[in-house]
């Protein structure tokens, strides 16, 4: 007999196919009556598996008793419940590295997106103003700037690497300095974003970095200084945010990621100082299915009493 599985929300369909030929699996997305479904599965339901966004609360974990692995479609664990699941020795999977470098890609083009007004340059473009009213405004150059990092783990080295290639000097604060790490380690944020004109936001969010980066950050970033963000929403103080974007106390943000998401603060879409995408940054078939495949090998370790290819803690 297979094993149980609750499924919080839709994964890529070949990732689906396969976990719903190898377990029996209960969607909790499209249960009309989820507290119905969760007693349905009290007994049987040995394991979960979700995404980044999603995680699974302890509320739902403690109408499953049985569970001993959340699987997460993702690297960020924040939407899960880790002390509960400490406390009742859950072990929880993500997926990291393999999204790093596609991560990476995007902190970088929303760095060049924001700088050199891609966006608005598509838009002038299309509405014929080129040929109407000559050449768009000019922009801000990348190439030689001074880029901090917040969050030296697998994407804050992918996107070093990366920015190296654009002559970038590079800083980064974490929190610890990594030992041979060829960057600037820098132990404060509010230094680091004093001290660059491109803060990239990579760390994962914990309690000591949730709200991080805040109006004293962003003051010392500065009216010159970027904010690209790719981790999480909740980083970053988001109403102070969308004020120093209006009121032009910062240059720009390139931003993947949102605090309530998928809501995204409706005072953004009218400004031109920022560059939007729906948190899509691990969104190419590539990674999706790495990330996929990660989840189900983890599964499978568990469900075999072997090591855990991706424990989290
Ligand atoms: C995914 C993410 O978009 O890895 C994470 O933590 O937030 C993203 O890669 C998400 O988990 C998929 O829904």
């Amino acid at each position: 007999m297979s094993h149980t599985l609750l499924l919080m929300g839709p994964l890529l369909p070949s990732i689906m196919k396969t976990l719903e030929s190898d377990y029996t699996v209960h969607r909790y997305w499209e249960a009309h009556d989820t507290a119905t479904l969760l007693d349905s599965v009290k007994d049987d339901c040995v394991g979960v598996v979700t995404d980044g966004g999603r995680g699974v609360a302890a509320t739902v974990l403690e109408k499953l008793p049985n569970v001993k692995i959340v699987a997460v479609f993702g690297v960020g664990v924040d939407a899960v419940d880790q002390d509960y699941c400490r406390a009742h020795k859950i072990h929880v999977t993500n997926t990291p590295d393999v999204l790093s470098d596609d991560v990476a890609d995007m902190a970088v083009a929303l760095a060049l997106a924001i700088s050199r007004q891609l966006v608005s340059g598509d838009t002038y473009a299309r509405a014929g103003k080129w040929s109407k009213e000559g050449a768009m405004p000019l922009t801000t150059r990348v190439m030689g700037k001074r880029a901090g990092i917040y969050g030296m783990g697998s994407i804050g080295n992918a996107l070093a690497r990366r920015l190296d290639g654009f002559g970038m000097s590079i800083s980064y604060c974490n929190r610890s300095e990594r030992p041979g790490s060829p960057y600037q380690f820098v132990s404060s944020l509010e230094t680091l974003a004093a001290n660059v004109d491109y803060l990239f936001v990579t760390a994962s969010a914990t309690p000591g970095s949730v709200g991080a980066v805040n109006s004293t950050v962003l003051d010392a970033l500065g009216a010159n200084g970027y904010l690209i963000n790719v981790s999480r929403g909740t980083l970053v103080d988001e109403p102070t945010l969308v004020s120093y974007l209006q009121d032009e106390k910062i240059a720009g943000a390139g931003l993947d990621v949102f605090a309530h998401e998928p809501a995204i603060p409706e005072a953004l879409f009218a400004l031109d100082n920022v560059v939007l995408q729906p948190h899509n940054a691990s969104g190419t078939w590539e990674t999706r299915e790495a990330m996929g495949q990660l989840v189900l090998d983890n599964l499978t370790a568990h469900f075999n009493s072997q090591p855990l290819l991706t424990p989290v803690g």
